[in-house]
């Protein structure tokens, strides 16, 4: 599923509207629909893959080395007391969007994933906002991470 039915093709595309943080080197990152916290991001190859399982190695690194940017940016810089990075993959396993993806959660408090899972709600234009604030500074650290894999990938 490429192109046209794809929704973060169509994200990507710009036919549909996400709240972009990085954009960049081959990968994006945008805001989550249903946030599981306040944070919850997307990091995505530019280039439609289905998921993780049929990803070439070095978008997958890319995917995944941004991700830990975030991890580092949400432990160090913002306080979080942890930080989930998930990927689904296949139906089976909870994907909903075929379109490979690493979910980024920071975790604010000690409450347990299944519980914040079941109260997702769908993201406010003043959520969104105040992500994006907090997330001020940190396309330097996704750059310089993704830099540090130097030219193979
Ligand atoms: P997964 O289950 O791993 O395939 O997660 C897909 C995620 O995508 C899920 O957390 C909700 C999010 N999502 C679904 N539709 C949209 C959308 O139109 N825009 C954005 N920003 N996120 C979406």
């Amino acid at each position: 599923m490429e192109g046209s039915e794809c929704i973060f093709c169509r994200i990507l595309k710009g036919e549909l509207t996400a709240y972009f943080v990085y954009r960049g080197n081959g990968i994006a990152v945008f805001l989550d629909k249903y946030p599981v916290t306040k944070g919850h991001i997307l990091v995505v190859p530019e280039e439609h893959y289905e998921s993780v399982h049929n990803t070439p190695p070095c978008t997958a690194a890319r995917v995944w080395i941004a991700a830990s940017a975030y991890a580092r940016f949400y432990r160090e810089k913002l306080g979080a007391l942890g930080v989930n990075l998930i990927t689904n993959s296949g139906r089976a396993a909870g994907q909903e969007v075929f379109h490979f993806h690493v979910h980024v959660i920071p975790r604010w408090d000690y409450r347990r994933l299944s519980g914040l899972l079941s109260g997702r709600h769908m993201l406010t234009e003043e959520e969104a906002r105040e992500v994006a604030e907090m997330l001020k500074g940190s396309e330097h650290l996704v750059d310089e991470y993704l830099e540090s894999l130097g030219s193979e990938c």
